[in-house]
């Protein structure tokens, strides 16, 4: 039997559809994975596909052509580098590995410098879409060295997802080490920005409108049909209209408020608090998770502290139902803005010289937070690729210019009626601090020169000043 194109190790969910989806344009592909048995029994679901067996490392190494191109999809982690170990043993230099996980873009930077030391060449690469996008197309985020992408280009373009408006593919080379990972573990915090403001949008239409979920569902449905189309709109329209199968209920309202997180939102807001950039929406939705997490505490609180709420969203139903949906724009502009702004940061600080025009167009299909509005935000970085932040583009301006007041009036209301609205706050008190030519800091500073002589500037004139206060 001929040689395969490509090894590939690790058969969970992402991995099994990602080989499905190589063979799928003609690459033959070499499988192994830990649990021999998880092998076997995708190989037998799947017989007449160009695939081969591997046993052990070894085997794999074998079966494929030199120079090799091996893809590793297991848990991030312990999981990579214990695979890492075992498999530099069984490769010869100049062989290709490419991480395929959730990695910390730290550790695969790491692990670059160590496999680069023996020869052997590592790429981290985002793949994003789910176990549906891993078999049909998913969005792909490599980094690593450009002559390592050039290996790779082929293959990945091949399986990627395609942008429906123009047919391009949803992969670009994302910048040296670890750039691919890098990007994969913002564009999660910005879908976890995305689903917080998503989430508390639904708390508003079901307890300030009273909307029930035949309701929410025809209004986040029509939603769908207008600026805010996106895959997450669109699978909550449909949630809402899935009904349990062992009750009576809808299926959303059996499911316990709980959201767990596995990491990669957590990682960007540490990540941002290191580099100095502000991300309020993906911190807020990290934390909205965590006190999700409360919940025994949560039960316990809300038997104990009252809420002070007075009554607000009266008025004219579909008018608020506008503003909502106005302010749900808004905020998730301002959340974008924040996740871009994030890699220009890191981009500066790490040197990944991270294309945004191009990232964002790679996150128009095949991903979690593929969505129209991409496509102005890649057009916006096209028009100027040294934007500072979207919310200054031209048409970003204008689009937010246009909902503040019903951005606000929201806002407001859910303070008002005691409704939580984490994300929604914190993208508008963004928007607002990043428009404000002076901040209250000027009292901030003062303090910290009164009780710590740490000094102050002045606005009028040059130098570092230290006062003796009161
Ligand atoms: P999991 O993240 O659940 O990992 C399971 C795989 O890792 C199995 O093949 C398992 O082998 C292997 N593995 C582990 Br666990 N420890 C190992 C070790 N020490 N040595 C060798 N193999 C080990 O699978 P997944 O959900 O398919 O995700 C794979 C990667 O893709 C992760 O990094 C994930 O974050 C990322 N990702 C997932 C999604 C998604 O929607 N699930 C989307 C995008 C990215 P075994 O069979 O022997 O236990």
């Amino acid at each position: 039997m001929p040689h395969a194109d490509i090894g590939f190790i690790g058969l969970a969910v992402m991995g099994q559809n990602l080989v499905l989806n190589m063979e799928r344009n003609g690459y033959a592909v070499a499988v192994y994975n830990r649990t021999a048995a998880r092998t076997e029994e995708f190989l037998a679901r799947h017989p007449d596909r160009n695939l081969r067996r591997a046993a052990t490392l070894r085997e794999l190494a074998d079966r494929v052509r030199t120079p090799r191109t091996i893809m590793i999809m297991v848990q991030a982690g312990a999981g990579v580098d214990a695979v890492l170990r075992a498999l530099q043993e069984c490769l010869e230099p100049g062989d290709l590995i490419i991480d395929g996980g959730n990695s910390h873009f730290k550790d695969t930077e790491r692990r670059a410098r160590q496999l680069e030391a023996r020869g052997l060449e590592f790429m981290g690469a985002g793949v994003s879409g789910g176990e549906e996008g891993a078999l049909r197309g998913p969005s792909i985020m490599p980094g690593g060295a450009r002559a390592a992408y050039a290996r790779v280009r082929n293959v990945f373009t091949a399986i990627s997802a395609k942008a429906p408006e123009d047919g391009a593919p949803c992969v670009a080379y994302m910048g040296p080490a670890g750039a691919g990972h890098y990007v994969k573990m913002v564009h999660n915090a910005i879908e976890y920005g995305d689903m917080q403001l998503i989430a508390e949008t639904y708390d508003i239409l079901r307890q300030g409108l009273g909307m029930d979920n035949a309701e929410l569902a025809a209004t986040f449905a029509a939603w769908n049909d207008s600026e805010l189309d996106s895959f997450l709109i669109d699978i909550t329209a449909r949630i809402f209209r899935t009904p349990d199968a062992l009750t009576a209920q809808a299926l959303v309202d059996m499911v316990l408020d709980t959201a767990a997180q596995k990491g990669t939102g957590k990682w960007s807001s540490q990540d941002a608090l290191e580099l100095g950039a502000p991300v309020p929406t993906i911190n807020a939705a990290v934390v909205g998770r965590v006190l999700s997490s409360l919940k025994e505490e949560r039960v316990q609180a809300a038997a104990q502290l009252p809420s002070g709420a007075t009554p607000a969203f009266a008025g004219d139903r579909n008018q608020w139902t506008d503003d909502v949906k106005a302010s749900l724009y808004a905020g998730k502009i301002s959340a974008y803005a924040q996740g871009l702004a994030l890699l220009r940061f890191a981009s500066a600080e790490y040197g990944y010289a991270l294309p945004l025009g191009e990232i964002a167009s790679v996150w128009r299909a095949g991903c979690i937070i593929r969505a129209r509005f991409l496509n102005r935000i890649a057009e916006a970085f096209r028009r100027d690729a040294a934007l500072p932040n979207l919310l200054l583009d031209p048409e970003f301006k204008r689009a937010v210019s246009a909902r503040l007041p019903a951005w606000r009036r929201v806002v407001s209301a859910a303070v008002q009626a005691g409704i939580p609205v984490l994300g929604l706050g914190a993208s508008l008190a963004y928007y607002d601090a990043y428009r404000s030519a002076r901040l209250p800091a000027n009292l901030i500073q003062a303090q910290r020169d009164f009780f710590g002589a740490h000094t102050y500037q002045r606005v009028d004139r040059a130098g570092t000043f230290h006062s003796d206060w009161g």
